[in-house]
């Protein structure tokens, strides 16, 4: 059979004389003998499976992984290369030859295929690099196949502690929001007289690792003092004096006296409440109120207690036929 002569002839022919001899000595030419041998074309005997289906197997040269009758035999050499073409076999001769996963016939790497004729990558797990903001693949590409890498959008950390969403902007870069500084620590007191106010917004620092906002702040004085958080309000007393006069013109005050504490100031308010008789209201620290009709008020501030001393004051409150004294004392 033609393609048993085929397989048993060219092992034999590289043995003895190398492939040059028998390319060019006439009686070995297993092409030749089987084209005279039998006069059918030589494709017939190489590729009908039904002819001798383990010869045809081998002698392709394309599934067998024999280097001697592939690299031998002129049946391998591709399409695309002329007949003649000499083929010494190895990786870089552009010639794809197992068990070479590509040959792109150059030494530069990364181009899809090594120079050992390798491509630069087999699975994703090969491409993975530290960068979050791409995703690493391998796939076919240049001479062989590629890592490539694509960016992306997903969440990842800028290492800002300042800025926070994080996430990769589908170029490359990772980046969040500003931290916003919004929520200024409540006012204090920063001593008995005095407040620290601070303002609502501030400045994100970063540099301890983590975001620490830090907002401007500014002395308030407290004419009444600090205490609690906050400046304390004016310590008026409210005081009310009520004034009775009967039919009988007898004059009664409630409450007869009053004090005011030490350091505070008040505010007096005289009501008459008697049926037929104005009152005047006449003050030892000046001024006074004449004719406060029946049924009316009259309010006056005393801030003869503000300071730090001891006083006493008082207000004459009197009609044409009665009066009566009020002390005023500075506790
Ligand atoms: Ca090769
Ligand atoms: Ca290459
Ligand atoms: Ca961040």
């Amino acid at each position: 059979m033609p393609a048993f002569r085929r397989m048993t002839m060219l092992p034999l022919c590289l043995a003895i004389a190398g492939p040059a001899a028998c390319a060019s000595g006439e009686d070995n030419d297993w092409r030749d003998a089987d084209a005279q041998g039998d006069g059918l074309p030589e494709t017939t005997d190489v590729t009908d499976p039904s002819d001798d289906p383990e010869a045809d197997g081998e002698g392709d040269g394309e599934g067998t992984g024999d280097p001697v009758e592939t690299e031998g035999g002129e049946e391998d050499v591709p399409g695309d290369l002329p007949a003649d073409t000499p083929l010494d076999g190895g990786c870089g001769n552009a010639v794809l030859e197992p068990p070479e996963e590509c040959d792109d016939g150059n030494d530069a790497p990364g181009d899809g295929c090594e120079s050992d004729c390798l491509t630069t990558c087999h699975a994703a797990t090969e491409c993975a690099d530290e960068d979050p903001c791409t995703d690493s693949t391998c796939e076919e590409g240049g001479t062989g196949r590629l890592c490539v890498e694509r960016f992306n959008r997903v969440a990842c950390d800028d290492a800002e502690p300042c800025t926070s969403s994080d996430v990769c902007d589908g170029a490359g870069s990772c980046g969040g929001t500003p931290v916003a500084c919004t929520i200024p620590p409540p006012d204090e007191c920063a001593d008995a007289s005095n407040l620290r106010v601070y303002g609502t917004t501030g400045t994100c620092d970063g540099s301890s690792g983590t975001a620490e906002c830090s907002y401007p702040s500014s002395l308030q004085f407290c004419t009444y003092g600090c205490a609690g958080g906050e400046c304390q309000s004016d310590p008026q007393q409210d005081l009310h004096i009520d004034i009775y006069v009967d039919n009988f013109c007898n004059m009664n005050v409630v409450p007869p006296e009053v004090s005011v504490p030490s350091g505070q100031t008040a505010l007096l308010t005289y009501h008459n409440n008697s049926v037929d008789y104005p009152v005047d209201v006449w003050l030892s620290y000046g001024g006074g109120y004449l004719d406060l009709m029946t049924g009316t008020i009259w309010a006056d501030p005393f801030e003869w207690c503000a300071g730090d001393y001891s006083y006493t004051g008082y207000a004459d409150i009197s009609t044409a036929c009665s009066d009566h004294r009020l002390l005023i004392h500075c506790l």
